[in-house]
């Protein structure tokens, strides 16, 4: 199957799933959160590339399990990745008024409401993985361990701390690096290697996945910069800025490279897996 087609029926099951979550929690709406609730499916069903869940329904593939295994997964890391969106547009941070082509929530919700939104979406996350988890406890349990540490400070949102606080003083280039594994390469390396995590796969394996996570995270972070990049208008902390063009676009295949080889040592089933490294170096946006 072509791998449009792949993505868009991968992207459509994470749709319906988040979206049966979502009814769950409205049975028993309350006209004080009925707004909430519209909020957060607002973000979370509001488009996207899904690039994050596709990753770990890949990786099943790889690891020749059923998709039923990581679906729980890719639904919370994309809800944790939507919750940091819609915090990362609120006025407090960037002060977005458009996001995937559309009003931000707190342009069409307000501030607080797009603030617990991101709240909910958070916590709904871990609720979301660990009761619909089809895992053993143990791995259950490793990947809330997992998701919540790339997620947390010494990920996601760590990163975003450092990126804040770049703009008060100057960087290194090792500072520079790491705010991007942190903010943006963290939760695309956790969602191969958790999805490694739920397919019971061996230390070596699980090993290779999250490698194979951590340069498709890298590679995503230097396509989104050369994406962005702007000469009139250069972005302080990109990989443009630091590197320049030419540079950042070589490293940019080099990665993809380097992702691919990785790919091919778990499998034979790493076709989709190849094509999504691809696809990244080749997306619009
Ligand atoms: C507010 C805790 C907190 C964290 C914010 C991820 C992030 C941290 C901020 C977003 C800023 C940004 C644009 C980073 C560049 C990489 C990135 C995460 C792009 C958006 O992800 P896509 O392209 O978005 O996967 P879609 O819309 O396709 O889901």
């Amino acid at each position: 199957m072509h791998l449009e087609q792949v993505f868009l029926r991968k992207a459509s099951l994470v749709d319906s799933s988040i979206e049966r979550y979502f009814s769950r929690l409205e049975v028993h709406s309350h006209f004080g959160y009925k707004k909430l609730l519209e909020s957060m499916k607002y973000s979370a069903l509001g488009g996207g590339k899904r690039f994050r869940p596709l990753l770990s329904l890949l990786m099943a593939e790889a690891f020749e399990k059923p998709q039923d295994v990581v679906l729980p997964f890719a639904c919370a890391v994309e809800m944790i990745h939507t919750y940091s969106l819609i915090h990362d547009d609120l006025p407090c941070m960037d002060n977005d008024d458009e996001r995937r082509g559309k009003p931000t929530n707190h342009k069409v919700y307000g501030e607080s409401t797009a603030l617990l939104a991101g709240d909910g979406l958070l916590t709904e996350a871990f609720h979301l993985l660990v009761s619909n988890s089809k895992s053993t406890p143990a791995a259950t349990l490793e990947v809330v361990r997992l998701l919540a540490e790339n997620a947390g400070v010494l990920g996601m949102v760590g990163g975003q701390s450092i990126d804040l606080s770049a703009q008060a003083q100057q960087l290194t280039r090792d500072d520079f690096y790491l705010l991007h594994q942190m903010k943006t390469g963290a939760l695309i390396q956790v969602s191969a290697e958790g999805a490694a995590v739920l397919c019971e796969a061996s230390p070596e394996r699980r090993a290779l996945a999250r490698e194979y996570g951590r340069l498709l995270g890298f590679a995503f972070q230097l396509k989104d910069d050369l994406h962005d990049h702007s000469e009139i208008h250069p972005e302080l902390c990109s990989y443009t800025s630091v590197l320049g063009f030419k540079k950042t676009e070589d490293l940019l295949k080099d990665t993809t490279l380097q992702a691919i080889e990785l790919a091919k040592k778990l499998g034979d089933k790493t076709g989709h897996l190849i094509q999504l490294a691809e696809f990244n170096l080749s997306r619009g946006q």
